[in-house]
């Protein structure tokens, strides 16, 4: 679905990483209304180039083919990569290796922003019944929130040593709906998530920024006061779909970790081996 929410801002060209995942399938045809040209990158083949599109095949843990998709770019959102918790190998190739690999190339081929999708699994091991904000420290709630701290800290030594701009967006959960009890809090809609990466596309300055992406909704865990100057404003909330959900789901185990942390599930996932 294409929208027309994108900032008058236009680039020349985008880089969209992960174009064939669930985030990158949703932000194809929105991104495109801010810029001449949208790469759009994945690991296997993708089909044909749209109108305004090429199409670079690149696993991320290949160097040097990360290096040539980075050519030519003004500005990156990174949405490849393992996005639940896996075990170690599949998450060091495409969330480690591959993130350096991206940072290498955006410092080689001069790009000077990137929208990092990092993930609220960065501090899943905070409780339910908390409130943080930007300064909290990370509390992983697997490998895959520990590979997402470490994308975040490059990005940081990136801007720090190289002025490389990185927002990194700590989604919660971007779907269609909400799907459980947990989702009410953590719920990103599509619409707002095209508002959040163009903001953080879009905005003069960002340095190194973190924000978490999460709509409008009534039951936050997340305080975004400190990201304000990315200029983000979220329009919808999870709100009209609670009663459905509570009905669905009317009673909670509150001795299961899954219950009584914010990464849910993915604080029991695992280990694989
Ligand atoms: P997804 O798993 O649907 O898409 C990620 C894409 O990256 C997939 O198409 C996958 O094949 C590709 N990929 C994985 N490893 C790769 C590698 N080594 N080289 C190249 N491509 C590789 O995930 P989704 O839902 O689209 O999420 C996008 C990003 O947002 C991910 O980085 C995820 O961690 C993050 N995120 C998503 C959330 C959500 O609610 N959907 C919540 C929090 C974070
Ligand atoms: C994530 O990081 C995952 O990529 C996504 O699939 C969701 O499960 C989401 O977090 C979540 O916490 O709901």
């Amino acid at each position: 679905m294409s929208s027309s929410l994108a900032s008058p801002l236009r680039f020349k060209r985008l880089l969209l990483t992960g174009a064939a995942g669930n985030l990158g399938r949703e932000l194809r045809p929105r991104l495109k209304a801010c810029c001449d040209t949208l790469r759009v990158s994945h690991r296997s083949d993708m089909g044909e180039a749209g109108a305004g599109e090429e199409i670079v095949i690149a696993p991320l843990e290949d160097r040097d083919a990360v290096l040539r998709m980075l050519e030519g770019v003004d500005a990156v959102v990174h949405m490849g990569g393992i996005s639940t918790e896996q075990p170690f190998d599949p998450i060091l190739a495409g969330n480690i290796v591959g993130v350096y690999n991206l940072y290498e190339a955006a410092r080689k081929q001069g790009v000077k922003r990137i929208v990092f999708a990092s993930s609220n699994h960065v501090t899943g091991f905070y409780r339910q019944d908390e409130v943080i904000d930007i300064d909290d420290r990370v509390r992983p709630d697997g490998l895959y929130g520990v590979s997402k701290a470490f994308g975040e800290n490059l990005g940081r030594f990136y801007f720090d040593r190289y002025g490389i701009e990185t927002v990194c967006l700590r989604i919660g959960s971007a779907f269609a709906q909400p799907k459980d009890r947990r989702m009410l809090a953590t719920w990103l809609s599509f619409d707002d998530l095209e508002r959040l990466v163009v903001a953080a596309l879009t905005a003069p300055f960002v340095g190194f920024s973190i924000i978490y992406g999460v709509s409008d909704n009534k039951t936050l865990w997340w305080d975004n006061q400190k990201s304000r100057h990315i200029g983000y404003h979220p329009l919808d909330s999870s709100e009209p779909f609670r009663a459905a959900i509570e009905a669905r789901q009317p009673e909670l185990d509150y001795s299961d970790p899954a219950v009584i942390y914010q990464g849910g599930g993915f604080v029991r996932a695992g280990p694989f081996e």
